[in-house]
Parts: structure tokens; sequence; C-alpha cells
């Protein structure tokens, strides 16, 4: 009856001045980009990659947005949305610390090139990008600096398509599956991970973590579940040892899904739940 347009203005307070503040950190929350403006009239796959043209200009978008916060000396923390932003964040992250690693929580390995891809699917694809095999697609030129392959280490692998398994071995890059999460413990895997590419802890840390890297029973509004994931304790230890070298420097939590088509409100807010949760551990929340 009041309103007049179907929209909703979020007002986003980030404030703390009646209650006894706890982490100590200032919030700027810029609002939600507005990506889907960005969004061109016609968009036809460039051979099996779908949507090429939106998804470079958003997460173009994204990495100059990323890079804005960094260069303030803010910690930047993505909140996503399609695993390919996270081209764009670390992008950014690169672009102002160009010797930072990379630290991607994943079921996927989100590494199929445009050749490899089976999906089309470029929230597969935005390791290829970085890492700059992905070879020449138009729309994506402003993807640089690369990463080098031995600046990128996983942890919670257990569904790799088999030109992904070839990619990560040709190029030697560091992974713990799974496998080595149950045979190692979460302790050792996460010092080993930091160890292969932070061996000094002298280089900022790019944490990208895609929440169907946790289990989907703790996880569950997701677009990609894969069973047998990090449990809820695994994947805030994953945030509080980051957390604790001192260089984390960007964040992504990504693929939580909140389209209530799609997940049943319960699932979403334990998706969301966990979410923040594991920011807190990221921004220094200690159990005791
Ligand atoms: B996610 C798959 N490898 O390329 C592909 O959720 C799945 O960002 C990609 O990790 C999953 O489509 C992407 C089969
Ligand atoms: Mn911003
Ligand atoms: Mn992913
Ligand atoms: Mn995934």
């Amino acid at each position: 009856k009041f309103l007049k347009n179907k929209s909703v203005g979020i007002i986003g307070c980030p404030f703390s001045g009646g209650q006894a503040k706890e982490l100590e950190w200032n919030v700027e929350f810029d609002g939600h980009h507005k990506l889907t403006e960005l969004r061109p009239a016609e968009d036809p796959n460039i051979g099996k990659l779908k949507k090429p043209r939106y998804v470079s200009r958003v997460t173009e978008a994204v990495s100059k947005a990323v890079e804005s916060h960094l260069k303030r000396g803010q910690l930047a923390l993505t909140l996503g949305g399609d695993h390919s932003l996270a081209l764009g964040t670390v992008v950014g992250t690169l672009s102002v610390h160009p010797e930072a690693c990379l630290i991607w929580i994943d079921a996927h390995a989100d590494i199929n090139t445009p050749e490899t891809t089976e999906s089309g699917n470029l929230h597969g694809c935005p390791v290829s990008f970085l890492l700059g095999i992905a070879g020449k697609v138009p729309g994506f030129e402003w993807v640089k600096p690369f990463l080098k392959p031995d600046r990128l280490v996983y942890i919670g692998l257990r569904d790799v398509d088999r030109p992904e398994k070839k990619i990560l071995k040709q190029l030697g890059i560091k992974a713990y599956s799974m496998h080595e999460v149950d045979k190692y413990g979460i302790g050792k895997v996460v010092e080993m991970a930091l160890d292969s590419v932070n061996p000094k802890r002298d280089r900022p840390i790019h944490l990208s973590f895609d929440v169907d890297g946790l289990d989907p029973t703790v996880a569950p509004s997701t677009g990609t579940p894969v069973r047998g994931g990090l449990t809820f304790r695994e994947g805030h230890y994953i945030c509080e040892a980051i957390h604790n070298t001192g260089c984390l420097v960007s964040v992504d939590i990504m693929e939580v899904n909140v389209n209530p088509l799609l997940f049943d409100e319960a699932s979403v807010f334990e998706t969301v739940t966990i979410g923040c949760s594991l920011i807190r551990c990221c921004l220094g929340e200690t159990l005791l």
C-alpha cells in the first residue's frame, strides 16, 4: 500500500556503541555493489564459456573494489556470490600485494580452462585465469598480474575433474584433499599449506573460502554440494590459524546461495550463520 516499486533499501549500520565492543574492527560496508547492472544485453557463449562478458565486467569491477579497500589499509572482505568473483578479488589483492599467496578452500579446484570446462560455467574456471593459463579470451585482457603456481594451495578438495587433476600435476600445485585432512588432521594440513606458500610467514595472504569446502550437513545452501567435506570445526580452525599468522589481507566467503526458490529457510540460515562465524574467526575471534 505504501511502497512504490518492488525494491528494498538496506541500511547497513556498523555500530556497536550500545554494547561492550568485542573484536574492535571498524566496519565500512559499501552497500551491495550493483553488479547486475553490468549485464550486457547480449552475451553469447565464447566457445563453451557461458556469460563471458557479464563475468568479465563484474569481476573487473570487483577487482577495483578490493584494490581500493586494500590501498586504504583495510582488510578486504568479499561476500558472494559465485566463485568466478574470486577472479576479481584475487587480482585486486595481487595488484596491491604482488607477493601475496592464495589459500583456496573448496571441494573443487576451479582450475578448468576454457578448453577443459565441460559445464562452461565460469565459477569452475577462475584459477586458470588467475594463473594465466586460460589463453586469450576476449574481455579478460584486464586480468593481471598473474599468480605464480607456487603461491597457490588448496584445502578440502574432493571433486576434481580429470583435466583439472592433470593441470594440478603439471604445474606442481600444492593441494590437500579431504584424504590428507583425514590422514594428518586439520592442524598439520594448515601448517603444511602455510609452509608451502608462505614459509617465512612474511607474505600477505588471500583466503578464498568456497562454503562447499564444508560438508553439506553444515553448509547446505550452496550450488554444488559434495559429501565428505570439512567439519564445522575444521572450517573454523582454518580461519583461526590463518588469522594467527597476522598476514591475512583479503577474504572471500563464496558460493553462499540465499535463493529461497532453491533452498529452504533453515538451510539458508545455517549457511549464512556459518559464513558469519568463519568471518569472525578470520577477524580474530578466539575461543578463550
Ligand atoms: B565452485 C565443475 N568442476 O567446472 C565445473 O563451486 C564444478 O566454485 C565447478 O567450486 C564448481 O563445472 C565451482 C564440475
Ligand atoms: Mn567495496
Ligand atoms: Mn569454488
Ligand atoms: Mn566448490
